[in-house]
This record gives C-alpha cells, structure tokens and sequence, in this order.
C-alpha cells in the first residue's frame, strides 16, 4: 500500500533558527543514542540473549523533538514503546533502558515485570505504561486535572500510534480533556501502520489530527522527520496549554523503519520497493545531511558523537548482562494484596 508523500515542513534556516545551536546538537546526540541502543537490541535479540524487541527506528525525530519543547522534572510524560529518544532525554540512562531489556531487577520501569520498552520512572515523571494501547491518554488527562486543580504550571503529554487512536478510551480521554480544558498534549505517532494493518484500512481521514475538531480542540500535523517541526508544535502547545487554552492534539507523520516487532515480519505485507522508499526518509539521515549543510555539525563532531554514543552502548550493554535478575521469591509483589 502506498502511502501519500509527507507534505515539505519549511525548517528554520540558521540565523532564524527557533532553538540554539547546542539544542540541535543535543537533538542529534539522544536520536543517534536511542537509534545505537536499538540496532544493539535487535543483534542481541537475534544471538538469543534477548527475547523481545518494539523499535524505536524511524520515530526518534518525533521523541526528541517533543522532549526539546517540554520541561524535564516539571512536565509529566505517558511514553508508548517508540519513545525511547524521549525518556533518555528525560533522564533515563542507556544502562537504565538495557536493564529492562533484559528484565533485571535493578530496572527503574518495573523490577524487570514489564515487557521491554514500557518505560517508566518515577523520578523523572515518566509515567510507566501499560501494554493495551491508549490506556495512557486518559492518564495523561488525569494528569493535567490535577495539575490545573493544584495551580501546577506544568503540561502533561500522552504518546500513542496512529493505530491506537481508534480505541474507544482515546476518544472518551480526548473528550474529557477538551470538555475540562486540561493543560494536556496527545501527540500521535502515525507510521502508517498498525502492526500489518496500514493507515487506508484503520481510518478515512488523510490527517489523524482532523479528529480534533470533534472534540472542539486544535489539531496540528507535522512532518514526523523533522524534529524541529515537531520541536515547534509542542512548543506551541505548551504555551496554549499554560495559558489555559486547553489540550492540543498533534500528528506527526513518520516511517516505521522496522517490523512492528521482533515477532514479526514485515516483507508479508510491505513490499521491497516501499521498504526502500521508507528508508530514504529515515530521520536520522535527513537530520544528520540538515544539520551538517547549515553548519550546525561538522563530520568530525559526527564522528565524535558516534563514537562516544557506541561507548555508552556498549558500557550500558556490559552493566546490564552482568545484573542480577529478579528474586523468584518476589513474583507476587506489587500484584497481590497480603
Ligand atoms: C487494546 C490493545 N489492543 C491490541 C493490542 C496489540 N497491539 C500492540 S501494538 C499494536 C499496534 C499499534 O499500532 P499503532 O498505534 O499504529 O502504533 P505503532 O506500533 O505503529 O507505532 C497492537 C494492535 C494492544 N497492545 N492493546
Ligand atoms: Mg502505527
């Protein structure tokens, strides 16, 4: 199934540049440290060390660029499993994602009870995750009641799959958080394909953020490969959200650059030709050739980076292998009542 062209977003060239030149750098570094962490996971996966793997390939532009605009420690964040950018850059360690990789107990998300990549840590305000998709948005809103309630001047943000917005609890969420005006933003991830199910057959809108209009709120679409119109949209949502003008709903649009999972296998429904095409909009290269011709990195730094990002990798990879795993004596902990 082909997939209609992202519309070209105009990105700030330098000099009008919304955010500094550090902030494209940090950008650059958290999405090629989830995008190492990744590629990690899936060869550990295939040398049978790992049993699990949900990918973050093709969505990190979309994570980091929505961090950039919230506030670490202030903001509260409901991540899905292709937001690892976002919680490394609020305050999740590489060695802290490997260890829920590989179900340690020493995990921040869970004690090693999750399945990989529902991130979670209370520290940081990252929400932990459930696995029903969506469950998160209501969540979110709660949230953001709460902080209105108290006169807490932070902002709330569910991420989900453009899939997972047809589950009956988003819309009841969406509705309520419009209704009460919350300083909310559900920011949807749309890949083009739910699992094997792509978009023509989930929904009959072109744009997710359509939707909006039926709950009375503002919906954004963004081009999802490119972090800095995903940067802008969050900004602006935030600022809407702090100034009491209510939740804002933004889809950015991306390429989902492996199968859903380590379970599947995506040559049975996407065909080699629109593989190849998703790659070439793979937003680590997009961003990488962006920042390099407007002078924000040179190759050198490029090389520097990788480097250093392949160091953590690695040093996170060794921790976490050599961690205990959860005591069996503990199995029923935080599940029953005594
Ligand atoms: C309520 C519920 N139904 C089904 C599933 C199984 N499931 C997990 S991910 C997924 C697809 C989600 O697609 P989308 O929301 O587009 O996110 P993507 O994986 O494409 O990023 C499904 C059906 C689930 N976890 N929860
Ligand atoms: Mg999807």
């Amino acid at each position: 199934m082909q997939r209609a062209p992202i519309e070209e977003i105009r990105v700030a060239e330098r000099g009008s540049s919304p955010v500094s030149n550090a902030s494209i750098k940090r950008l650059f570094f958290y999405m090629l440290l989830a995008r190492a962490l990744d590629e990690r996971m899936w060869i550990l996966n295939r040398q049978g060390k790992a049993p699990f793997v949900l990918s973050c390939q093709g969505h990190e532009g979309i994570s980091a660029g929505a961090a950039l605009a919230l506030e670490p420690g202030v903001d509260w964040i409901a991540p899905y499993y292709r937001d690892l950018a976002m919680v490394l850059m609020f305050g999740m360690t590489p060695q802290e994602v490997m260890l829920g990789f590989f179900g340690r107990a020493e995990d921040p998300s869970s004690g090693g009870r999750q399945m990989p990549a529902h991130y979670g840590h209370a520290q940081h305000k990252i929400l932990t995750g459930s696995s029903p998709v969506a469950t998160q948005v209501a969540h979110i809103v709660g949230i953001a009641l709460a902080n209105k309630i108290r006169g807490i001047k932070g902002v709330a943000l569910a991420s989900l799959g453009e899939g997972s917005t047809n589950q009956g609890e988003f819309h009841e969420a969406m509705n309520f958080a419009a209704v009460q005006r919350v300083p909310a933003i559900v920011l949807v991830h749309n890949n083009g394909y739910a699992i094997s199910t792509p978009l023509v057959h989930q929904v009959s809108v072109q744009d997710l953020s359509l939707r909006a209009q039926g709950y009375g709120i503002l919906g954004v679409t963004v081009d999802g490969t490119q972090p800095l119109a995903v940067y802008e949209a969050v900004k602006a949502a935030r600022e809407r959200a702090l100034a009491g003008q209510g939740p804002t709903l933004i889809e950015a649009k991306t390429y989902r650059l492996t199968p859903h999972s380590s379970d599947d296998d995506d040559r049975a429904y996407k065909s080699e030709e629109v593989r190849q095409q998703e790659r070439r909009h793979d937003v680590m290269r997009v961003f990488s050739r962006w920042a390099k011709d407007h002078g924000y990195l040179s190759a050198s730094e490029e090389q520097d980076i990788t480097r250093e990002v392949l160091r953590l990798v690695d040093e996170a990879v060794e921790y976490a292998l050599g961690a205990p795993t959860p005591d069996p004596t503990t199995l029923g902990q935080h599940l029953y009542g005594s």
